[in-house]
């Protein structure tokens, strides 16, 4: 770098007084270094300060002896690098881990180089505090810290603390249904020197597009790349929302399933085993708005004894439906049904519990039976939109249910042992009955 044709351009920009400046983040209290021909150079001074990012320092320094100094051509933060070719690119660099390389420049000093022969400039990564020697061209040697009196040195303020610019995640519509979903990729921005630290709810991150993905806190540097993923909703237009915490700033990414769909699968409650779903008739736009599997307890009645409930109950609204028609849902589930199973539904009805027209409990919900039709594994039923098996009882569109096969259970057949003791039992009634006719008799010849 030609250093003689700096001085102009540099002396015109050290001719302003420092304009708006960032904040800087060396220590209020800690924040001088020493010049043999130079006396105090203050790193934090009032209309002043420097602010070490990074990957570069700029602002500036005061000097008693030598006025302004300035750590770099640069203003205005962000990710920054002087190449200091020419005289308009000078400056200060951190390689991020601390260690200072470039040029400062001093009106009355000159070039200050942060990485001289027989010198250099280090920042601890855990202390904040700067060491070592920089060398003027004017001025010698600058010292940055000394542990003898009198004890001086520049530190950062706040040191091992990250400072984190917001981020986001770009969310995501109309996303399928229990399908893993993965965000964007975002370049995280942190100041200050410690890594920040990362943790996450609600889904898995990966830093730098490679590594693996997890679940538990970790930390991040300036420039690491972080993205997320979960797993989306198995109902439809149902959110998930994933927050990545970064050093205090958090950044979500949030999932929307898509609106309907005539097809769905899931778990049911009672196996856990898959089964599938599919909606046909009320017309071309009628689609499951609402699906899902859902255990016996979810209604605030208890099913009918004697029946067995092995797939829980499936629930849903269908909209788009045309008023008063008539839609079929066939559930497949993983086994075969029995033969005899029955589709319950809870739910109110117009004629109420008690069956008939007009009396006090019309409305109200119970557990009925609906037509259904069970063919191996699957069970299939009809309804027509306001009537028997649509909860809103109205002829809107929109078709509301609830409900699952019922299997009545076989009645208990006595065991072997059962029935040694009903044997007994009819013995000894039959001899008592014996001995109550022999007294009789005795009776009758007295
Ligand atoms: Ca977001
Ligand atoms: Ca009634
Ligand atoms: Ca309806």
């Amino acid at each position: 770098m030609e250093r003689s044709r700096l001085p102009i351009t540099a002396l015109l920009m050290l001719a302003l007084l420092p304009g708006v400046l960032s904040a800087s983040n060396i220590s209020p209290t800690d924040k001088y270094a020493w010049g043999h021909g130079s006396g105090w150079h203050n790193y934090r001074p009032t209309g002043g300060g420097v602010t070490v990012y990074p990957d570069h320092l700029e602002g500036y320094a005061w000097s008693e002896n030598l006025g302004w100094l300035r750590l770099g051509s640069h203003e205005g933060g962000g990710t920054h690098s002087y190449p200091n070719t020419s005289n308009t690119d000078w400056g200060v660099n951190n390689d991020g881990s601390g260690n200072l390389s470039g040029y400062a420049w001093s009106h009355s000093a000159g070039w200050i180089n942060f990485s001289p022969s027989n010198g250099g400039i280090s920042i601890d990564g855990t202390t904040g505090d700067f060491a070592g020697h920089a060398w003027s061209e004017n001025s010698g040697w600058l010292r940055f810290k000394s542990d003898s009196a009198p004890a001086y040195k520049v530190a950062l303020e706040n040191a091992g603390e990250a400072t984190v610019a917001p981020f986001d995640f770009t969310d995501q519509t109309d996303v399928a249904l229990d399908t893993q979903v993965t965000s964007n990729s975002v370049t995280l921005s942190i100041a200050g020197t410690g890594p920040a630290v990362l943790g996450i709810s609600g889904g898995e991150y990966q830093l730098n597009g490679t590594g693996p993905w997890s679940s538990t806190a970790g930390t991040a540097v300036h420039g690491t790349q972080v993205r997320v993923r979960h797993r989306s909703a198995n109902n439809f237009n149902t959110q998930v929302q994933t927050v990545l915490s970064v050093g205090g700033e958090n950044g979500n990414f949030i999932t929307t399933t898509v609106a309907s769909g005539t097809h769905y699968s899931g778990q049911t409650p009672a196996s856990g085993a898959t089964a599938s779903v599919s909606l046909s008739g009320g017309g071309a736009g009628c689609a499951f708005t609402n699906a899902q599997f859902l255990p016996l307890s979810s209604v605030p009645e208890p099913p009918p004894g004697g029946y067995d409930f092995p797939h829980g109950l499936f629930d849903f609204t269908a909209e788009g439906c045309e008023a008063g028609g008539s839609i079929t849902v066939t559930i497949t589930y993983d086994t075969a049904l029995a033969p005899n199973a029955e589709y319950w539904k809870y739910g109110p009805t117009a004629e109420g519990p008690d069956g008939l027209p007009g009396t006090s409990d019309d409305g109200q919900a119970h557990w009925y039976v609906i037509d259904a039709t069970v063919a191996g594994n699957s069970v299939s039923f009809s309804i027509i939109d306001g009537e028997i098996g649509d909860d809103d009882l109205s002829a809107n569109g929109v078709i509301v249910d609830q409900g699952g096969p019922g299997v009545r259970l076989a009645a208990t057949i006595p065991t072997l042992a059962e029935w040694a003791r009903l044997l007994l039992v009819l013995l000894l009634l039959m001899l008592g009955m014996r001995a109550l006719r022999g007294g009789k008799d005795t009776a009758a010849r007295c």
